[in-house]
């Protein structure tokens, strides 16, 4: 049999128009990209388990962009992986989840009203819920890429995911589906510092979580404190979110591809930030070379210090942001 790698057109849910690269296989493609790694995503048809179905078309042009064309959440789960691919490829030389330049399978249509999505490592897979009433795809770009750094933090720090660790461990999620959202710079998902901003989890139009101040969700940490570590890892993450966010932009208020911020610190400092691009190789140097599965906030103080002195030189201004970010949250 021939099997040829082809170029096709996607409208999904939330990523809009995109490329898509596809396989060609006996007259009929497959939403299978072995360019990276192999991965491609599957119908799961309201199941629960099970790989599901390979997505195949006739015409190489993929989803509707609305909900209820299914192929269009395949289209965004699918798109999410290529970018999440690219940005750690393109960012850090990372080939892959594992490093290994094997790539993930996604799944859609996880169940039915299933609000969440998740990573799993045994099945080396992500899966997707289609959300309230089933018209609500948890399939955003940043969700895509938090879901799959869940894989990367498994195969590198290992974070175990509960207490301050947990809290570091949902970060780091957060902090490169983020990078994600602004490494792929769609017309249709103005990047941003908030989570989950399309999907409307909430009913009323508010992000799942805020990075310039975490506390603009009613639960998660802005600061740290003795018993950030007793929260549910999805509230104590705030505090890293929020170092993430004041290394990278800076504290006080600014605009960001037109959406509004308004970044507090602790101690009252006024922080500079040094762009993302240098707080991201600081986190993931941090994340892939010091901690490790029992970090703390105190141990990622140092672990991203660290990392900030082999990057850029000890007592550089990069150095100087990440201590007087991580001051600004109370990691002292
Ligand atoms: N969406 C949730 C998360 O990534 C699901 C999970 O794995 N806990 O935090
Ligand atoms: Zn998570
Ligand atoms: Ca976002």
């Amino acid at each position: 049999e021939q099997v040829q790698t082809a170029v096709g057109t996607g409208n999904g849910v939330f990523v809009g128009n995109v490329q898509l690269t596809t396989n060609l296989v006996s007259g009929s493609y497959q939403l299978k990209d072995t360019t990276r790694g192999g991965q491609y995503t599957t119908n799961l048809a309201n199941k629960t388990s099970g790989k599901g179905t390979l997505y195949t078309d006739a015409d190489n042009a993929w989803g509707t962009g609305t909900v209820s064309n299914g192929q269009s959440a395949a289209v965004d789960a699918q798109y999410g992986a290529a970018a999440t691919w690219d940005f750690y490829k393109n960012t850090f030389g990372r080939a892959g989840i594992r490093g290994d330049g094997v790539g993930a399978y996604s799944r859609v249509h996880y169940g039915r009203n299933y609000v969440n999505a998740f990573w799993d490592d045994s099945c080396f897979c992500m899966t997707y819920g289609d959300g309230a009433s089933n018209t609500h795809p948890l399939t955003e770009l940043d969700v895509a890429g938090h879901e799959m750094s869940h894989g990367v933090t498994a195969n590198t720090a290992g974070l175990n995911y509960s207490g301050e660790s947990g809290g570091l461990n949902e970060a780091t999620s957060d902090i490169f589906g983020t990078m994600v959202e602004f490494y792929a710079n769609l017309p249709k998902d103005n990047p941003d510092y908030l989570i989950g901003e399309l999907i409307n989890i909430n009913g009323d139009g508010t992000p799942l979580r805020y990075m310039d101040k975490p506390s603009k969700d009613g639960g998660s940490a802005d600061y740290w404190s003795s018993t950030v570590g007793s929260k549910d890892v999805h509230y104590s993450s705030g505090v890293a979110n929020h170092f993430f966010y004041l290394l990278a932009e800076g504290s006080g208020a600014k605009t960001i591809n037109g959406v509004s911020y308004n970044s507090p610190t602790s101690n009252g400092s006024t922080l500079t930030g040094i762009g993302r691009d240098k707080a991201a190789q600081v986190w993931y140097r941090a994340l892939s070379v010091y901690m490790t599965s029992t970090t703390n906030y105190a141990g990622a103080r140092t672990a991203t210090l660290n990392a900030a002195k082999d990057l850029y030189g000890a007592g550089s201004t990069e150095y100087n942001a990440v201590a007087a970010a991580w001051s600004g949250v109370n990691v002292n």
